[in-house]
């Protein structure tokens, strides 16, 4: 038995040795040492054994089994190392041809404009005031000097909830209601930027859901002067010294009195073309001065302090800055038009 013993050994050695690949040498190792190898089966003889052969039997079947197993740890470090060998020579890499460009993500336009606004409006010492998106009829209309029935409704076409009194924001201004009433009787010199909602016909200028950046300054002694000036040293800050504004009156219910602000137009320099009706203008904000009613919802004595307020257009400026001509490509979504930016 022990002469059989060493004959598997010598011959599992040299199959061994003849395996030519790993995938080879794994059936080897089943073949001779796997659960039904070889190996195990002749040990598995040891009963026909009488019990003084046995003890001789088993102590070489076990130095050969380790003999093997050692045999074939070789062999597969040995056959792994070639095969990796051919594999980098058959490979050829060409370590010198440029790599893919990694896709890169980029701010949406509205959110650059916006970031532009808030540096210029920060330099200027105001500080950004978050207000709400979902309003009550109150803050949106009714505390600003616009009542049930009054027909300057009209001038904000409203989205509706349907929980009565509440509304998608028209516009920023309610937030001036919040900040006066959070900061009085402090003065207040705040921008409120955020996303408003009308139910509009949608047009190259205007879309159903778009960015405003309220401003507020609330003291003892702000004119309209100071109201000019703030907002005309913003427009040179944002397009340039070169660019003319202008101040033309108009009227909001919250403000006495009102006006709005044009910027020259930047595709024909004032000259006059399509983009600006022929009139050489583009505006880019409401303003005016804070109406005493405003001031008292707020909590401020409208005989002690004054204020200026303004909302502005971050899409409109982006469009005026950049040469965008149509505010639908905003919320379009097409890579081709944002990866411009
Ligand atoms: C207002 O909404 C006032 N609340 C602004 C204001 C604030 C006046 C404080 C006085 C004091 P208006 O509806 O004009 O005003 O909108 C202000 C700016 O928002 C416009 O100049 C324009 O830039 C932008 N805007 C208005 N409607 C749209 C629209 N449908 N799509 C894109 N931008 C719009």
């Amino acid at each position: 038995m022990l002469e059989q013993l060493d004959q598997l050994y010598r011959e599992s050695l040299e199959t061994l040795r003849a395996a030519g690949s790993t995938a080879g040498l794994e059936a080897w190792y089943r073949q001779a040492l796997g659960r039904k190898g070889q190996v195990t089966l002749i040990t598995r003889q040891v009963g026909q054994l009488s019990p003084e052969e046995r003890p001789a039997f088993g102590k070489r079947v076990n130095e050969i089994k380790n003999e093997l197993e050692a045999a074939y740890e070789a062999r597969l470090a040995e056959l792994q190392a070639a095969e990796l060998e051919a594999q980098l020579a058959a490979d050829s890499l060409d370590v010198t041809l440029p790599g893919r460009r990694p896709w890169r993500g980029r701010l949406h336009p509205s959110t650059q404009t916006l970031r532009e606004i808030y540096r210029i409006w920060g330099d200027m010492g105001f500080q950004i005031y978050r207000s709400r998106d979902v309003e009550t009829d109150e803050y949106n209309f009714e505390l600003l000097n616009i009542p049930q029935d009054h027909p300057a409704r009209d001038m904000w076409d409203t989205f509706y909830t349907t929980t009565p009194g509440v509304l998608l924001r028209t516009h920023t201004s309610p937030g001036q209601i919040h900040a006066m009433r959070q900061y009085c009787p402090e003065p207040i010199r705040v921008i409120l930027p955020g996303m408003c909602y009308r139910y509009e016909q949608i047009t190259a200028r205007s879309e159903i859901q778009f960015h405003q950046v309220e401003g507020l300054a609330v003291g003892r002694n702000i004119t309209l002067a100071d109201l000019k000036g703030t907002l005309a040293d913003f427009a040179r800050r944002m397009f340039g010294a070169e660019r003319q504004v202008r101040f033309r009156a108009n009227y909001f219910p919250f403000t006495e009195p009102s006006a709005e602000m044009d910027v020259e137009c930047h595709l024909c320099q004032g000259a006059g073309c399509q983009l600006c009706k022929y009139s050489g203008w583009l505006e880019i904000l409401g303003c005016g001065m804070v109406h005493p009613t405003v001031l008292r919802n707020g909590g401020y004595d409208p005989a002690v302090y004054s204020g200026f307020a303004f909302g502005m257009g971050p899409e409109r400026i982006a469009m005026l800055k950049y040469g965008i001509e149509d505010i639908r490509y905003f919320w379009g979504n097409d890579l081709r038009f944002l990866e411009q930016f």
